[in-house]
């Protein structure tokens, strides 16, 4: 436990922490032995009672994290490609300039034009969907960066913050829409993040920002989205505050159930932006959360350790019985939720996982080995931890529901 007072990242206030989680190690370091020594750091969870932002304290520098050995593709997930294939559609359609090209003879079809600049491009999931247009993505994890590169996408080796914006604008222009999904929240500092995108984006340009909605977390009492990436956590109250400071404003608000429940922002320069029903979806959401005091946060992390008691009382009663149990998923909210309930290969001996880099290695602050996912099936378990949860309806049209006791780690 830290007893040390913990500052806000975007107003300097002193923050309230709600939350403990333990020492832990950085989520997706997945060793090679399991006598691997391994940098660890108490994961507490903090309020700012100022600009009511929702972050973590003590986090591992970001250039020793998104490293060229960077484990998590976007494309993992089918269902995921599928959300962002169709949020491209959308942008094309909606929200990028259309041209007419001239073909002898041929019939005229709308094509989308501008530019388009995402933060955090990973592989290129999304942008594959604009190598005809100009698009530039921003990522620093050089493995994640060739995979994009090989897709035919424009990528710079770079982590996103003002700087960045204005080299962007000096060597291609302003952009028209700039997209993150699952990014912003990973960012440290926030306040040149917001300036570099408000500097980025055209007059009339929009900004589409994606992230886990803190709303979601509560309500379903997924503390796993807890880890070292994930320094923020989305409301819209905190979103606007951040955003007021940049001439930024949020014109329209979404919901989604991707990645166990996500919030996604349309953002343009408030300058640009008249009062409209838009403001009244914000505010009343707003109002939402208000109901998210310091006791609701405090009561929320008394369920936390309520829904540990709950698994870890459901894996010993299994194996008490003589039963074998497997994971699923060797994500990095996974890494969470083992090192706080102290989870090791006596209950979990493996977890079966796609991503070939982390395939033979031992999952962070544990002894439990990842396998591959080809050999689950080979292997025909019947207790399965989903550690990856929010890609439920994914895996069991793949591996069968009703074949194996799936069995959720979070919640009550
Ligand atoms: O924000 C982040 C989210 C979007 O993705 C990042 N900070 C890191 C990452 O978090 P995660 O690892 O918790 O994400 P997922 O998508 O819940 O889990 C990914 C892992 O699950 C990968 O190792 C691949 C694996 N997987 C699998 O084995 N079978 C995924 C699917 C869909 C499957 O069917
Ligand atoms: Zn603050």
């Amino acid at each position: 436990m830290t007893g040390l007072k913990i500052a806000c990242r975007v107003c300097s206030s002193t923050t309230k922490k709600f939350l403990e989680l333990g020492q832990q190690p950085v989520a997706n370091r997945f060793k090679d032995d399991i006598l691997s020594r391994e940098e660890k750091y108490f994961l507490d969870v903090v309020f700012c009672p100022d600009c009511f932002t929702i972050q973590i304290g003590k986090c591992p520098d970001v250039a020793n994290v998104y490293t060229d050995e960077y484990p998590f593709f976007t494309s993992s997930s089918d269902y995921m490609i599928k959300h962002f294939n169709e949020l491209a559609e959308y942008i094309k359609r909606v929200y990028l300039p259309t041209f007419f090209p001239v073909i002898p003879g041929g019939a005229r079809e709308p094509q989308a034009n501008g530019f388009i600049v995402e933060i955090g491009s990973n592989d290129g999931t999304f942008l594959k969907n604009f190598t005809n247009i100009p698009h530039l993505g921003i990522e620093p994890a050089g493995n994640v960066r060739s995979e994009a590169i090989k897709n035919g996408v424009q990528c710079w080796d770079s982590f996103f913050d003002v700087g960045v914006a204005g080299a962007i604008v000096q060597s291609m222009g302003k952009a028209d829409v700039v997209v993150s999904t699952n990014v912003f929240g990973h960012i440290p500092n926030r306040n040149s993040t917001l300036q570099g995108i408000s500097d980025l984006l055209k007059e009339g340009g929009i900004w589409i920002n994606e992230e886990a909605y803190l709303g979601d977390i509560l309500e379903k009492i997924s503390y796993d989205q807890f880890y070292n990436e994930h320094i923020f956590y989305s409301t819209v109250a905190s979103f606007k505050q951040a955003l007021d400071r940049h001439d930024l404003g949020i014109f329209d608000v979404d919901f989604y159930n991707v990645h166990g429940g996500s919030v996604r922002y349309f953002v343009s320069h408030k300058r640009n932006m008249s009062e409209s029903a838009a403001s009244k979806k914000v505010d009343h959401l707003i109002d939402v959360e208000n109901l998210y005091s310091f006791d609701r946060l405090k009561h929320f992390a008394v369920e936390v350790k309520r829904s540990k008691h709950k698994i870890l009382g459901q894996l010993h009663m299994i194996k008490s019985w003589g039963g074998e149990i497997v994971g699923y998923g060797a994500s990095a909210k996974s890494t969470t939720i083992l090192n706080y309930c102290g989870i090791d290969r006596d209950l979990i001996p493996v977890i079966y996982d796609t991503t070939k880099e982390k395939h033979h290695k031992f999952c962070p602050g544990t002894n439990i080995q990842v396998m591959p996912h080809y050999h689950f099936n080979g292997h025909n378990p019947t207790n399965v931890v989903l550690f990856i949860w929010n890609h439920a309806s994914e895996v069991y049209k793949k591996e069968g529901f009703k074949e194996r006791n799936w069995i959720i780690p979070i919640g009550n």
